[in-house]
């Protein structure tokens, strides 16, 4: 005995309601093109500004950047590890501007207002509280290792210093004693617990290749960031000069 099956019930559309609905859907597809026609003409009519890019098109990029910026507070730390995580041997990469070797000679040169420069000696940095981290530092090469490194948290060096109110300006540039390698780091990152002027590996100095004496290692930024062998130090609002930036790199290289 075949089950009677009810029909699904048709929904039937009177024909005045279908050609109203396709008279809305008609609008807005003209609408949305409209819009898409006057966005296209403004943009092309727009003169560009210096570096080549539409008024209109610079201020989503400028939205785009200030999302980015939140998300990169300085309240974001990087994972910490153990000691036990951390290589025993630590790979070595790039050596821009490490000719050469340095000795007690050195001195790190803190332009801290313009005529006003600060010059310290590694004893000087020995002397203010030791900070340790553990992390995974990356490379843009596409490798990562855990290393352990020790130093003065940057934001303890301000302080001891009187450099707060250097933080008011938007970066922190670094550069090797000899010029031929340099970063600029935004100050929130420079100020995120876990960045170090680093004059330690693994508890021992620095060795040579490594940026003996004194290198930055802040955690949240790829390795192109971490200025080893510092020998000036200045801050601004304007983005310091960056080695790898001018090589096509991003100048943020956050992680
Ligand atoms: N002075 C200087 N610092 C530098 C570089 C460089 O070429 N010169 N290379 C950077 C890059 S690309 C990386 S990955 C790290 C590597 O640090 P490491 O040699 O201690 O592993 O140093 C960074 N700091
Ligand atoms: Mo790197």
């Amino acid at each position: 005995m075949s089950r009677y099956l009810p029909k699904p019930e048709e929904s039937v559309v009177p024909d005045g309601a279908v050609r109203k609905r396709s008279i809305i859907a008609f609008s807005i597809f003209i609408a949305l093109l409209v819009c898409g026609g006057l966005l296209f003409a403004k943009l092309y009519n727009e003169p560009q500004s210096a570096d080549n890019v539409q008024p209109t098109l610079r201020q989503g990029l400028k939205a785009n950047e200030r999302l980015f910026s939140l998300f990169y507070s300085k309240h974001r730390e990087a994972k910490t590890f153990t000691k036990q995580d951390a290589a025993t041997k630590v790979r070595v990469n790039g050596d821009v501007g490490m000719d050469g070797t340095l000795d007690t000679a050195w001195r790190l040169k803190v332009a801290r207002n313009p005529g006003d420069t600060l010059v310290l000696t590694m004893d000087d940095l020995k002397k203010l509280p030791k900070t340790e981290v553990i992390f995974d530092f990356k490379c843009v090469e596409g490798w990562s290792q855990v290393t352990w490194w020790g130093g003065v948290r940057f934001s303890d060096f301000l302080k001891a210093y009187n450099l707060v109110p250097q933080t008011g300006l938007k970066y922190v540039g670094m550069i090797t004693p000899d010029k031929a390698y340099y970063v600029g780091n935004d100050m929130p990152s420079m100020l995120q617990p876990q960045t170090l002027l680093a004059y330690e590996m693994n508890g021992q100095p620095l060795p040579q290749n490594q940026g003996y004496p004194l290198r930055l290692i802040i955690p949240v930024k790829y390795g192109i960031k971490h200025l080893k062998r510092i020998g000036v130090m200045y801050f601004s609002n304007d983005k310091p000069k960056d080695y790898w930036a001018e090589q096509g790199y991003d100048y943020y290289a956050g992680l």
